[in-house]
């Protein structure tokens, strides 16, 4: 019997998408393809094509075993066609389907070529929408569509009252709708946190490591020591002991850094919640539920919320909201090549030292890593946004395009001119070092602002504030650094310039720094 193609992505491992609860068992069939274009669109890192294509593996698995009828091509199969519209071309034709149904993908330049797909494949070819986010792309648009200003503040607490989550009375749980005063803190190094939770690969995923070592050897990052969740029973554990280990400290160490260790208070759900084995509503629901439990106190429950209820789903609406747009932005026309050391992680400057040799190891930097060393630096040296976009899309095994887009163009870059963030998001290094450890096993000083063994970071910093002061003076908040800017005097600013200059043509040479 003729049925309907029902194709899954990489990032759609979700039992409950539509696409597989309206499937008929016994007439349609389930396509997933491991194919080239996807894989190298970018030369994503090894340990997220491992994570992708194990889990993809895993995921077929269990199709199979409740009943589906499941069509998986592997990398490595000798017809493998390389695309997904020629795989779907031709279990299409294998299998008779008449016509094509898939869940819309996370990213702008997929969706933009499936719309032609069911002219190329002459057949009915279904968009189902991704209900596995809390508010779809229109209640953004509606949201936004009168607002001179769009902050995730405002998106949240809206996000609040609709889903009545961490609500009491019609009001905030606690009197107050973020808890983010009590969030800043740095880390004592007598805190020791919990390990994460690590997996021994199975059969499927040496497979899956054998053949990235072979196929993507020249892809960015290591693949040794993977420990990552391929399944969701396993994505779950990961969940389960985030919540009862680590959540409690979650919130007063979200910003904090340390030397060699990446993984601290984080939930490390990224991987997971992105590409489908596990949902955003119920990661929610047990956060929440370890509140009203006493397990774990509001300014961590309130603040990991947060990031998924408000920041998760604002960037999505952002992103669809402003591309293709998005992509070209570049308020501050930066121009500079990325430096190699972003590759291999050779450099002097101890905090991006750190921080890309854990985005080598592990595919992974949290938070404050990706903002305020890695984005930090990227904004102050006027990197071209193009290829900083693009070196954070293929390093991080959590980045697709609709999460990795908005935090760069809008966040870190304020290349969007400040559509998303009030004001750049830049520090010299008495932030890093208040934050953490790095500053202490670094060669430079981070008390020096001019001179010998300056951290760059210093002068940088106010060489940006003096360069783009004609449009920055006039914000708000940034009144205060202004004043402090005034203060300093030609002379030092002059010094701070010139430093800054030479650093900057050092690291356009790839010099050493
Ligand atoms: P936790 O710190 O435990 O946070 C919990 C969850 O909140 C995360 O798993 C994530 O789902 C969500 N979250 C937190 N912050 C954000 C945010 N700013 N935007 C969207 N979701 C958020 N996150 C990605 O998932 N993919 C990306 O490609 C990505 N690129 C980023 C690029 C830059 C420049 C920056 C500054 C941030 C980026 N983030 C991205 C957001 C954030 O850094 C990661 O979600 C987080 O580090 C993942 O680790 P975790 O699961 O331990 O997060
Ligand atoms: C990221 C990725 C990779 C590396 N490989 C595949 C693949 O071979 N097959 C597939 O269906 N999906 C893959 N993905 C995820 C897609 O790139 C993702 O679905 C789109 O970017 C839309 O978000
Ligand atoms: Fe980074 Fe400067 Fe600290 Fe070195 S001194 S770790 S360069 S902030």
């Amino acid at each position: 019997m003729a049925g309907t193609l029902r194709l899954i992505l990489g990032d759609q491992l979700t039992r409950t998408l539509p696409v597989l609860t309206e499937a008929n068992r016994q007439s349609d069939v389930i396509l997933l393809a491991e194919v080239k274009e996807e894989a190298t669109y970018v030369k994503h890192h090894k340990k997220k094509i491992i994570l992708l294509f194990s889990a993809m593996r895993h995921f077929a698995s269990t199709l199979r075993q409740d009943g589906f009828k499941v069509h998986y091509r592997k990398y490595d199969d000798y017809d493998n066609k390389g695309s997904l519209l020629a795989e779907v071309q031709a279990a299409k034709a294998a299998y008779h389907c008449h016509s094509v149904v898939v869940t819309e993908p996370g990213e702008y330049r997929l969706l933009d070529a499936m719309q032609r797909w069911a002219e190329q494949l002459d057949c009915p070819v279904t968009l189902l929408p991704d209900c596995r986010f809390l508010s779809t792309k229109q209640d953004f648009r509606y949201w936004a569509q009168d607002r001179k200003i769009l902050r995730m503040e405002f998106f949240y607490r809206e996000m609040r009252k609709k889903t009545g989550i961490l609500m009491e009375q019609g009001g905030p749980i606690g009197g107050k709708w973020n808890f983010d005063s009590s969030n800043r803190e740095p880390m004592p190094v007598t805190v020791q946190p919990p390990a994460p939770t690590r997996f021994e690969p199975d059969d499927i995923t040496r497979q899956v490591i054998a053949l990235v070592d072979e196929t993507f050897a020249d892809h960015f990052g290591e693949s040794t020591q993977f420990h990552y969740a391929v399944t969701r029973q396993q994505a779950l554990q990961v969940l389960n002991e985030f919540i009862a280990q680590r959540l409690p400290d979650f919130g007063q160490y979200q910003d904090a850094m340390r030397h060699n260790m990446p993984w601290l208070f984080h939930s490390h759900i990224s991987f997971y919640i992105n590409c489908g084995l596990l949902t955003p509503g119920e990661v929610i629901e047990q956060a929440e539920t370890a509140y009203h439990t006493g397990e774990a106190p509001l300014n961590s429950v309130e603040g990991f919320i947060r990031q998924i209820l408000g920041w998760r789903e604002f960037v999505r609406g952002y992103y669809w909201h402003f591309m293709p747009e998005l992509k070209h932005d570049n308020y501050f026309n930066a121009r500079r090549a990325l430096p190699d050391f972003f590759w291999h992680g050779y450099t002097n400057m101890n905090c991006l030292r750190q921080c890309i040799t854990d985005t080598r190891q592990h595919a992974y930097a949290h938070h404050i890593q990706r903002l305020m060393v890695l984005g930090n630096f990227a904004l102050l040296c006027e990197l071209a946004p193009e290829a900083v976009q693009q070196w954070y899309l293929l390093v991080y095994a959590d980045a697709y395009e609709w999460v990795e887009l908005p935090n760069v163009a809008g966040m870190i870059l304020y290349a969007d001119g400040g559509k998303l963030a009030s004001k750049p998001y830049i520090s010299s290094g008495s932030y890093i070092n208040k934050m953490s450890d790095y500053c202490k096993n670094c060669g430079y000083s981070v008390s020096k602002k001019t001179g010998d063994n300056a951290c760059p970071f210093n002068y940088l910093y106010w060489r940006f504030i003096d360069v783009h002061q004609h449009v920055l003076r006039s914000n708000p908040r940034m009144a205060l650094i202004y004043k402090s800017f005034e203060r300093m005097g030609p002379d030092k600013i002059a010094a701070l310039r010139d430093e800054a200059t030479a650093f900057l043509t050092k690291i356009s040479k790839n010099e050493e720094v």
